[in-house]
């Protein structure tokens, strides 16, 4: 079954609101992977993302996290492949709803439960460092973290979050509570913008940021939507990005261009007819490079 972009699933939950489940298929292979929400939009603001901008509802209940993988699971049957990876990107910063993501991410690998492995429910947080060093210790599940900027000046832009715990003490609680871990590794997401945060000496910060924390790195492309005024990197770019990364000791994945925007379609989820958060002042350095909003 050719799933193309991907399959999104919306439900509409007891007290009427909407949250979306999106299944990204995974080639012939048929390990296709489930991107659930955890939260009915979102606190964090982060600007380049659609549930963002809807602000936050409410927590989603454990019930009704584990339900977004039960009914995924449900849909696939072998015929059509299954379902091996859970990843939590959906609408939600999850560590803002720690103790339900906990919960529901426990059932998930639990053998009474879903039975998935802990290295295929992946938790995606934007930064928050207390919760991340709380999941570190009573999870087994893997952990994304989404990286995005090199800097503090951009980091503080795109991702607000950044404010209230910046690059620094985000890394160094990592590779402190990571000494604690038994092979594991943490996995940064950066999105790869269009001169924003796309330049060489970017990828040389990541290298330096990352020293000491074993992790991989995977880079993403921007897609692009309404409602943002970011554009995407150039191929060229991405692929001299990822080279340097390698070339530096990093392990770093770059999804092909097909996948790209499956992936980009979670995590940007949300009605964009609910706008509501304000786009933050871009910082003058920037201003010229970005198309007008729409
Ligand atoms: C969501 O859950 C967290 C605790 O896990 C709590 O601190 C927060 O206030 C809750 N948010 C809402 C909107 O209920
Ligand atoms: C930041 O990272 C997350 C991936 O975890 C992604 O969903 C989001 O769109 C990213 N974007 C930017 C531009 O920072
Ligand atoms: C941190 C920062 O400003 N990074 C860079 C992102 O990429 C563009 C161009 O590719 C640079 O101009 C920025 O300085
Ligand atoms: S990227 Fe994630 S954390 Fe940031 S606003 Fe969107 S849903 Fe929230």
């Amino acid at each position: 079954m050719a799933l193309g972009r991907g399959l999104q699933i919306l439900f509409t939950l007891d007290d009427g609101l909407v949250i979306e489940t999106v299944i990204i298929p995974n080639g012939n292979r048929g390990r296709n992977t489930v991107c659930v929400s955890s939260q009915v939009g979102c606190a964090m603001n982060c600007q380049f993302c659609f549930t963002g901008r809807m602000g936050l509802r409410r927590n989603l209940t454990t019930a009704e996290i584990v339900e977004q993988a039960v009914f995924a699971r449900r849909l696939f049957t072998s015929e059509v492949g299954s379902i091996r990876n859970v990843v939590f990107m959906g609408m939600g910063e999850p560590l803002q709803n720690i103790e339900n993501v906990i919960r529901a991410a426990d059932i998930m690998v639990d053998e009474q439960g879903l039975h998935f492995s802990p290295n295929k429910v992946t938790i995606s947080t934007s930064g928050l460092v207390p919760q991340i060093k709380q999941f570190l210790r009573e999870s087994k599940c893997a952990l994304a973290v989404s990286l995005n900027a090199t800097t503090d000046e951009v980091r503080n832009w795109i991702m607000p979050i950044n404010r209230k715990y910046n690059l620094k003490l985000l890394l160094d609680t990592l590779r402190e509570e990571l000494r604690l871990k038994h092979k594991y590794k943490v996995l940064f997401e950066y999105v790869l913008l269009a001169g924003v945060n796309d330049s060489i000496d970017d990828a040389k910060r990541i290298i330096d940021l990352v020293k000491g924390i074993p992790c991989k790195i995977n880079l993403l492309t921007f897609n692009p939507h309404s409602g943002s005024h970011f554009q995407p990197s150039t191929n060229e770019k991405m692929i001299e990005f990822r080279n340097t990364l390698a070339e530096g000791g990093c392990v770093v994945f770059m999804r092909p261009s097909r996948g790209d925007d499956q992936m980009a379609a979670c995590g940007q989820l949300g009605n964009p007819g609910e706008l509501q958060a304000p786009l933050l002042k871009v910082p003058p350095r920037f201003q010229t490079l970005l198309e007008p909003l729409v």
